[in-house]
């Protein structure tokens, strides 16, 4: 039986903006207190996502969370109307306030960790939402992701949910971004690599920048996944990467196929980890190591080289889907200049605009959630969540009519945005026909 890699997209919110919450990511911090523009942040997504189908490829999206959390300020302690509750806020607390109204769902990377049924003992897809702890902004995500999931992926004779882990430091997990997984094809059993940024009990940790995901959590992930034997590896990331600001390890990595493209600094132990990768895929192996020589660690985090999507297209060709930034990075622009003619296996090289979400840290490979379904996982999923060509023009003039094209954090303060933002869910509630899904949130 045929089987696919999905892509599904995390559709930006209506209340993105930058409030740099994230410490660690550069970019968040960069970016802090600066304009946002919702509405571009949303088209640049919606065009990414044309640009996959044009390119033959099956399309889904993760529609935003409902924001502001008023229920998340409540339990904080602001009371009363929901107009109070937010001034109180905006006046005791911007920056809860500003976690509160956070479009990082977005980045669907870090929605959950998927594995393949090819994959598991009991032949079916798994998903663990990530408790995203390490950052309150984030840690909000988790309950409506865990949702939004089940009813994206209903069936239990081919889906099974897991819970988050349990939300403490010692599982912290962030979802797909430390996760990838290796194959020879899509229908045949591959092998997940778990990537930790800490380990209890060891020296080897950033000194710096908190380390996102544990190996415990990446443990516990593999377990309750039911990976078979021989199928799972787990290794560091290098702490010293982190303190540069890969706060995940796709900022620094990505794999596809019998491919893993990455930074020679990346890992803690590449060397122990490309002959595990070996011993277990043989020969068709093609490890793309990026000499620091050629581009800096500091320049990949500036570019995002490494967040890319690297895409099998139905023609068998490899292209990968770079942000625009690597064209102004100077040593990354001419290590891809000749990346095609150096026996990589990528074909061509594609640069998109998604400066938007870039400004917060996120490139195209951290606003998609990959998952890989054969033709009967695919039919179970539900039809609204899979893009069509009207499906898009749909949610694009949506896009056109709700959102603002300016958001400063002074903004956060006016109810009047809250407002707009709730009927903008409700309307794309019904698009998407997810009404039962946002009613107890909205
Ligand atoms: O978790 N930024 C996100 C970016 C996530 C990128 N995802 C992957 N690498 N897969 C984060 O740091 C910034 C929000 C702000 O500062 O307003 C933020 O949450």
């Amino acid at each position: 039986m045929g089987a696919r890699e999905v892509n599904f997209d995390g559709l930006v919110g209506p209340t993105h903006n930058y409030a740099g919450l994230s410490y660690g990511n550069r970019a968040s911090s960069q970016h802090r207190h600066q304009a946002s523009n919702p509405k571009e942040a949303a088209l640049q997504g919606l065009l990414k996502m044309s640009r996959l189908m044009e390119l033959g490829l099956t399309q889904g999206i993760l529609p935003p969370h409902p924001r502001p959390d008023l229920k998340a300020l409540r339990q904080l302690g602001f009371c009363g109307s929901d107009q109070r509750v937010l001034e109180e806020a905006a006046s005791d607390a911007p920056e809860l306030l500003a976690g509160c109204y956070s479009a990082s769902a977005m980045w669907a990377a870090n929605a959950a960790t998927v594995s393949p049924s090819a994959d598991s003992a009991d032949g079916r897809v798994h998903f663990s939402p990530a408790n995203l702890i390490s950052n309150f902004h984030r840690s909000l995500e988790a309950a409506f992701t865990a949702e939004l999931l089940k009813t994206t992926f209903p069936d239990p004779d081919y889906f099974v949910h897991h819970p988050p882990l349990p939300a403490c430091a010692r599982f912290a997990d962030e979802g797909a971004a430390n996760h990838t997984r290796l194959a020879t094809s899509l229908e045949s059993p591959g092998v997940q690599l778990f990537v930790h940024g800490s380990q209890p009990g060891t020296m080897r940790k950033p000194q710096h920048y908190p380390a996102r995901q544990t190996l415990e959590a990446n443990l516990a992930l593999a377990r309750r996944h039911r990976l078979k034997k021989g199928c799972a590896f787990f290794v560091q990331q290098n702490p010293q990467a982190i303190d540069q600001g890969v706060f995940h390890n796709d900022v620094i990595a990505v794999g596809n196929g019998m491919s893993l493209f990455y930074h020679e600094q990346a890992f803690a132990e590449p060397e122990a980890m490309k002959s595990n990768l070996e011993d277990a895929l043989g020969t068709g192996l093609r490890m793309i190591e990026v000499p620091q020589s050629r581009v800096s660690v500091e320049d990949a985090v500036r570019s995002y080289l490494f967040n890319s999507q690297l895409l099998t297209l139905p023609s068998g060709e490899c292209r990968l889907l770079a942000p625009t930034e690597c064209l102004d990075v100077e040593p990354v622009r001419r290590y891809l200049d000749t990346l095609t003619a150096t026996g990589t296996g990528i074909d061509r090289v594609e640069t998109i605009n998604l400066r938007q979400s870039m400004a917060n840290g996120g490139g195209p490979a951290c606003l998609r959630l990959r998952v890989i379904l054969n033709d009967r996982e695919l039919a179970a999923v539900k039809p609204e969540s899979l893009l069509t060509k009207t499906r898009l023009a749909t949610l694009v003039d949506w896009v056109e009519r709700h959102y603002r094209d300016r958001l400063t954090l002074m903004d956060l303060a006016d109810p009047q945005l809250a407002r707009e933002s709730k009927t903008a869910l409700e309307e794309l509630a019904r698009i998407l026909k997810l009404e039962s899904l946002y009613a107890p949130f909205l």
